[in-house]
């Protein structure tokens, strides 16, 4: 029997008082764990209520937009409405960012992937949501992009994300390391099942889409080619939350490298990368692109992508040395 169950709300508490987190920082990542409850509702039921399947139109960067897509979007922008919170909403399901709240006191500037894997909707597979948070700088009128949402990760105040597995969980860190929280569906409530996650520095296994290995740069072949020698195994879900959380908890190295004809890869950095990247450095991993530490880029515009290498600190170290060879 569970006697001390800390719940993400009496986690946040205790972390507020103990590194003087504000309030309403706490208040922001409960809401997100209010959003992963309704999302893993629907989810599980999507097959049930009609809700498989394209919507028909495309997303902001060009994806077909699944009805569980749009839906997430919604909850999303439902639970920070008027809520003082959000000012800004950077999202992957919406071509512009959406001023939420223009009022001067709305501290936070949310950049998220409401769902992650959409591809793997339809199937069950697993699936995620990935946030990053941003304090707002200007405080007259309503934000700027350039200036609120454009921003490096290293100016990231809280990053999360949750995995819509066998159970669902919700990884976060105000930047005082990283903890995990399963979702007791009985009590309704998140509940800490991962006390201060710490990468494992080698890699059990690696995550990549092997059917573009042929043209990714001589590096990565190299580094797959070792991992390959070493039997790393090799796990790939479709679901970029899924394998980074694989290789957080067992060791492990995701990869989605750039390739001739996209040299920024596939994934979005403001709300997919970045907030990732923070994550894993916190448990004591790394991530890069290819050559660079992805939470030094300077972001352009919304949905610039990025490639990825992400995880365990003696494999990219390795790929490290390998590209300067
Ligand atoms: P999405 O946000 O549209 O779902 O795209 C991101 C996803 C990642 O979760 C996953 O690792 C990758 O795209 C899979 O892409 P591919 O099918 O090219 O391997
Ligand atoms: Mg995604």
């Amino acid at each position: 029997m569970i006697t001390q169950a800390m719940t993400l709300d009496r986690y946040l508490w205790q972390q507020q008082k103990a590194f003087n987190i504000p309030v309403e920082l706490s208040i922001l990542i409960s809401q997100i764990g209010y959003t992963a409850k309704i999302l893993t509702r629907e989810i599980s039921r999507a097959a049930l209520v009609g809700q498989l399947g394209l919507v028909g139109d495309k997303n902001a960067t060009g994806d077909a937009q699944k009805k569980l897509d749009v839906f997430s979007n919604q909850t999303i922008i439902e639970a920070f409405s008027d809520t003082g919170l959000v000012a800004a909403l950077a999202s992957e399901e919406l071509e512009m960012a959406k001023f939420m709240d223009c009022r001067n006191h709305t501290p936070y500037v949310l950049c998220i992937d409401p769902l992650d894997g959409s591809s793997n909707i339809d199937s069950s597979g697993a699936l995620g949501t990935i946030f990053g948070v941003y304090q707002r700088k200007t405080y007259n009128g309503c934000c700027s992009v350039e200036q609120d949402i454009l921003r490096s990760g290293t100016e990231m105040v809280a990053a999360g994300y949750i995995l819509y597995g066998t159970s669902t969980v919700l990884v976060c860190t105000c930047g005082h390391g990283v903890n995990g929280f399963t979702l007791d569906t009985s009590l309704g409530e998140f509940l800490l099942s991962h006390l201060n996650l710490q990468c494992p520095s080698e890699s059990k296994y690696y995550s990549a889409n092997l059917s573009y290995a042929q043209e990714w740069q001589p590096h990565i072949q190299k580094l797959i080619v070792h991992l390959n020698q070493q039997h790393t195994s090799l796990r790939y879900s479709g679901a970029l939350v899924a394998d980074v959380h694989r290789s957080l908890i067992e060791g492990g190295v995701y990869l989605y490298p750039s390739t001739p004809d996209y040299p920024d890869g596939k994934l979005r950095l403001l709300y997919e990368c970045a907030p990732l990247a923070f994550i894993v450095e916190q448990a004591g991993g790394m991530a890069i692109t290819e050559t660079k530490r992805v939470l030094e880029l300077q972001p352009l515009s919304i949905h610039q992508r990025s490639p990825l290498i992400i995880g365990s600190k003696a494999t990219l170290t390795l790929y490290e040395q390998m590209l300067q060879a």
